[in-house]
């Protein structure tokens, strides 16, 4: 297939990149370097060093023998999102490419702000370009599981029955999220389901749990191909960040009781489902909805795993929350139609923790610990950041 990866620049964009290209697929990358601004912003930098975007698609088609294809533009410009849509002429379009962290969502208005328009309107501008140059271009969009935010009953996948005064519809089921990174996701799929229906096109929301580990087959091929790690109190994700933190000897910061349960998944197999979506497009007009991870953890339960994988010795710290989130909680939520489609999960196992820890291991003196500790406050409506750099954001 044609695949467009937009956000290919990123954490998961650039291995989904290389995984479909090795794949087989004809790929081709757009980003438009907002990741790298912010690590700018905020003085900080991925654990694992990157190359430039030219830089890794030229080592990348020089090993592989196969192309892959650099667009640099923002999906907020919507001359652009066309231009590259005639270019490349995707039959499939994977979008990545948005602001994904929630405490850079609530440093202060202006981050809610950016965070909101640019997530929302690149997905505006995306679904009008796809429905003017061709509506059968399948959709496969990055969603995330905090759209459903912790409600006390079962989660299922993007819908529910439900019957009320003697009458029962399958209505998108309730959304409850964290933050307004959370509620971006929420308002970009209410949109795309919108366009599916007026316009016909057709769309799959990968509605994603929480992402772990660095290395992949095709990254580990060449230092020049490496994938972004991060482990900062703003961008770093909670195994990745415990994985750092046992490593450097910072005790782990758990917050608060650690009873907040999350849906994770390993990055290889964020590659596996995102093939499945787009070898496997919904029907003409067709939102559909996959709730993609594999496991559930508690903090605590990860925060453990970590210590006892760990071949040093590793503290836990259970650190004031930052967060307005519950702390205990039931979760269960539906993740069968990935499993249904075909994906054959990496679970998380002591091994898949050691070979992360050693990753870090390698990098442990780029570690700088000034950035670990948690410096948004969800309660405030201005925080500072870790090292009190200039706002890249209007
Ligand atoms: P990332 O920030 O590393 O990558 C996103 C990429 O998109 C960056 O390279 C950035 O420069 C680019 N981008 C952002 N706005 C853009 C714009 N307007 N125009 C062009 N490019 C733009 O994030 P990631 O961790 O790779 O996450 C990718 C997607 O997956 C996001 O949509 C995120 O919400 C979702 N997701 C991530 C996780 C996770 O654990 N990392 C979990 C669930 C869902
Ligand atoms: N947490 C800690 N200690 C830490 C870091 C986090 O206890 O040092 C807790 C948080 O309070 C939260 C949980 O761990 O309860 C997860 O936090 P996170 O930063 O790992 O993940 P989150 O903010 O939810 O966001 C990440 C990605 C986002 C994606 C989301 C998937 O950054 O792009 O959408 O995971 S999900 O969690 O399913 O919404």
């Amino acid at each position: 297939m044609r695949i467009l990866v937009l956000g290919g620049d990123g954490y998961l964009g650039w291995p989904t990149a290389l995984y479909l290209s090795r794949r087989g697929h004809d790929v081709g990358v757009v980003d438009n370097f907002a990741r790298r601004q912010y690590d700018h912003e905020m003085g900080v930098d991925s654990l694992v060093p990157i190359s430039s975007m030219q830089r890794r698609v030229r080592t990348w088609n020089e090993v592989s023998g196969l192309t892959v294809d650099a667009f640099v533009g923002d999906l907020t410009d919507p001359v652009f999102v066309q231009d590259v849509l005639r270019r490349f002429e995707p039959e499939a379009v994977v979008h990545f490419a948005e602001q994904r962290s929630a405490p850079y969502s609530m440093i202060d208005r202006q981050h809610a702000v950016y965070t909101q328009v640019n997530n929302v309107v690149g997905t505006l501008n995306l679904l009008y370009a796809i429905a003017d140059f061709d509506p059968s271009i399948h959709l496969v969009k990055l969603g995330t599981m905090g759209e459903y935010g912790t409600p006390n009953i079962d989660i299922e996948e993007g819908f529910i029955e439900v019957a009320h005064k003697g009458r029962t519809d399958l209505l998108p089921y309730p959304k409850q999220p964290g933050s307004f990174y959370h509620l971006s996701k929420v308002h970009d799929s209410h949109n795309i389901m919108f366009a599916c229906r007026i316009w016909g096109l057709r769309a799959t929301d990968l509605n994603q749990g929480i992402v772990y580990g660095q290395e992949t087959d095709e990254t580990a091929q060449h230092p020049d191909l490496a994938t972004r790690f991060d482990y900062d109190g703003v961008f770093g994700t909670v195994l990745n960040r415990f994985c750092v933190q046992a490593v450097v000897g910072h005790p782990l910061t758990v917050y608060g009781s650690g009873g907040q349960t999350r849906g994770m998944l390993d990055i290889r197999d964020t590659l596996a489902c995102v093939e499945l979506a787009a070898t496997n497009p919904p029907g003409v007009g067709e939102y559909r909805v996959f709730n993609q991870f594999t496991e559930s953890f508690s903090v605590q339960q990860l925060a453990e795993m970590v210590v006892d994988a760990f071949p040093g010795s590793a503290t836990i710290d259970h650190v004031e929350p930052p967060r307005v989130e519950k702390q205990d909680h039931y979760y269960r939520a539906a993740h069968t139609k990935l499993l249904d489609l075909g994906l054959v999960p990496h679970l998380l196992q002591a091994a898949t923790l050691r070979s992360m820890l050693a990753v870090v291991d390698r990098f442990r003196d780029r570690v700088d610990a000034e950035a670990i500790l948690p410096t948004v406050d969800w309660r405030r409506t201005q925080s500072t950041l870790p090292t009190a750099g200039t706002s890249v954001v209007a």
